[in-house]
């Protein structure tokens, strides 16, 4: 399925082996990792078209289905389910419904999710007139060319997803090695910093980012100590926290965004990415001041631009200072099923002999 900008097989979670070390060498079979073409397999070569979509029906009182996102890494023989998707977790409810899991209203459904990666819960409302899962529509998203049926997302309880905290430093804004940033996790673990302040208007290209070597050298120097201030630990083989670099808005946003997923700049920006960018734009004394347009009343609506267009995110905020609290956040994407059947695995991944 296609789950807002990312790509990637969804499966039962009872066609998978339930032991973690057999499901990861399955996943990476499936995708043909590690190897930078991913050509032995249904890989895309690149982090967004390397993910996978593992779901069951929920045993939690409340809740419809569980979620669990698998990143497989492209040239590494690994497979990180430390962080949530929130592109992915848009082809969940529409999945969940068509395999049977969820009962379908007329003329909409709303599935509910655990994600168990974080642990937190989303609110998916699909349209599904007449009991059928609806793909086609009128909503546009960056990143994705055409229209199809709006899917909206409600984010419940996402601050401190795989931190402690939102503010996981229990700051607003630290200095690591002398740059400014702001360590912020609502919903993803993202070290949020000045374009200018490592030399970039933050305008640039993913490409003309991608192709210099020494800031991206930096930036992962910047990142590893970040990951233990954030307790992280050594994040040299983790796909969080992720980066990202701010500047004022350019095109009637709130904020221009270019973020490192760790290591490849987005050609949008995650969701969940989003969410976090969004809240350190209104957290008081954090990086972005200055920086972002802060939009007023409640929800605040954020338009948060990336190289492929904008991300509105919006967010419930309450308080202010030290009493600064965020509730509910919500996004809009889209989803479609690209198709149905059989990957097919090779017996040595699940016997171990060659
Ligand atoms: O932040 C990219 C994506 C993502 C993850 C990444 C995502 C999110 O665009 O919720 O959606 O951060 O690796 O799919």
């Amino acid at each position: 399925m296609r789950g807002g900008t990312s790509k990637g097989p969804f499966f039962l979670a009872s066609d998978l082996p339930q032991e973690p070390a057999l499901r990861d060498r399955v996943l990476l079979a499936v995708m043909g990792s590690p190897d930078p073409r991913q050509i032995d397999g249904l890989g895309g070569a690149e982090p967004l078209t390397s993910k996978a979509a593992i779901v069951s029906k929920s045993q939690r009182p409340g809740v419809d289905v569980d979620f669990l996102f698998a990143q497989v890494l492209i040239d590494q023989p690994r497979v990180d389910v430390s962080p949530n998707c929130g592109n992915m977790l848009a082809g969940v409810g529409p999945f969940a419904i068509e395999r049977g899991l969820v009962v379908a209203s007329d003329p909409a459904t709303r599935v509910s999710i655990y994600m168990v990666n974080t642990g937190n819960l989303a609110l998916a409302t699909v349209p599904t007139p007449d009991g059928q899962v609806r793909y086609d529509g009128t909503t546009a998203i960056a990143g994705v060319p055409g229209t199809a049926a709006a899917i909206t997302i409600d984010f419940l309880d996402t601050a401190g997803s795989v931190c402690e905290s939102l503010l996981p430093t229990g700051r607003a804004r630290d200095r690591i090695e002398d740059i400014d940033v702001s360590c912020v996790d609502n919903g993803m673990p993202v070290v949020v910093l000045a374009a200018r302040s490592l030399g970039k208007t933050g305008y640039e290209s993913p490409s003309q980012l991608d192709a210099d070597h020494d800031f991206k050298a930096r930036l992962e120097k910047l990142r590893l100590a970040a990951g233990v201030l954030m307790g992280l630990g050594d994040v040299s083989h983790k796909v969080v926290p992720k980066m990202a670099l701010i500047a004022p808005a350019q095109a009637g946003g709130h904020v221009c965004t270019r973020s490192f997923i760790p290591h490849r700049c987005h050609t949008a920006i995650g969701v969940l990415g989003a969410v976090s960018v969004a809240t350190a734009c209104v957290m008081p004394g954090s990086v972005a001041e200055g920086i972002a347009r802060i939009p007023h009343g409640s929800p605040r609506v954020l338009s948060v631009e990336h190289p492929s267009g904008e991300f509105t995110v919006t967010l419930e905020v309450t308080g202010s200072g030290e009493n600064f609290v965020v509730g509910r956040s919500g996004i809009l994407r889209t989803a479609r099923a690209l198709m149905q059947g059989q990957v097919l695995v090779p017996w040595a991944v699940w016997d171990g002999r060659r």
